[in-house]
């Protein structure tokens, strides 16, 4: 397994709800060290070229919305295995499908608004940590 990099989203359901730090806690206690970290507002155009793969979805206009609705808390993350061992702790989309112990099994009130976000790939891991964040933002060990 390589040390890898992925991106992560605390969504504004989840930032509402005082969840940050029982997130942070999860990625912590799995061994992904949090190696870039912000709080910011999407507006419309932001959230819409990050979901552009859902456009023409029925779910795509709420879910911008909902992005849109609130302040997030984008962060990557860096460990072994990171982009994967993320997901897992996530846990499915839907939560009620998710793992018990998973952040969306146990926090998670819809499958819209699911707390949490995570990169699905390397190249999307690339492009979603490049999409936030500049190089000299991100404190990450070379890999
Ligand atoms: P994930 O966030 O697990 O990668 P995704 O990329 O398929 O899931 O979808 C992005 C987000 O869109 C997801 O976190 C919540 C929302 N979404 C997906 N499918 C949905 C559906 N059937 N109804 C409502 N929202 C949905
Ligand atoms: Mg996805």
């Amino acid at each position: 397994m390589a040390v890898e990099t992925t991106f992560s989203i605390i969504k504004p359901d989840a930032v509402k709800r005082n969840l940050i730090g029982s997130i942070y806690q999860r990625f912590e206690a799995a061994g992904l060290k949090l190696v870039a970290v912000k709080m910011i507002q999407l507006d419309q155009a932001k959230a819409a070229g990050f979901y552009a793969e859902h456009l023409g979805r029925p779910f795509y206009e709420p879910l911008i919305d909902f992005m849109t609705s609130g302040p997030i808390v984008v962060q990557v993350l860096q460990g072994e295995n990171a982009i994967a061992k993320n997901r897992e702790i996530m846990g499915k989309t839907n939560f009620e499908e998710a793992e018990p112990g998973t952040i969306r099994a146990d926090f998670a009130s819809s499958v819209r608004e699911n707390c949490v976000h995570g990169s699905d790939s390397v190249e999307s891991a690339q492009r979603e940590i490049a999409y936030f964040f500049s190089a000299d933002e991100i404190f990450a060990a070379k890999s």
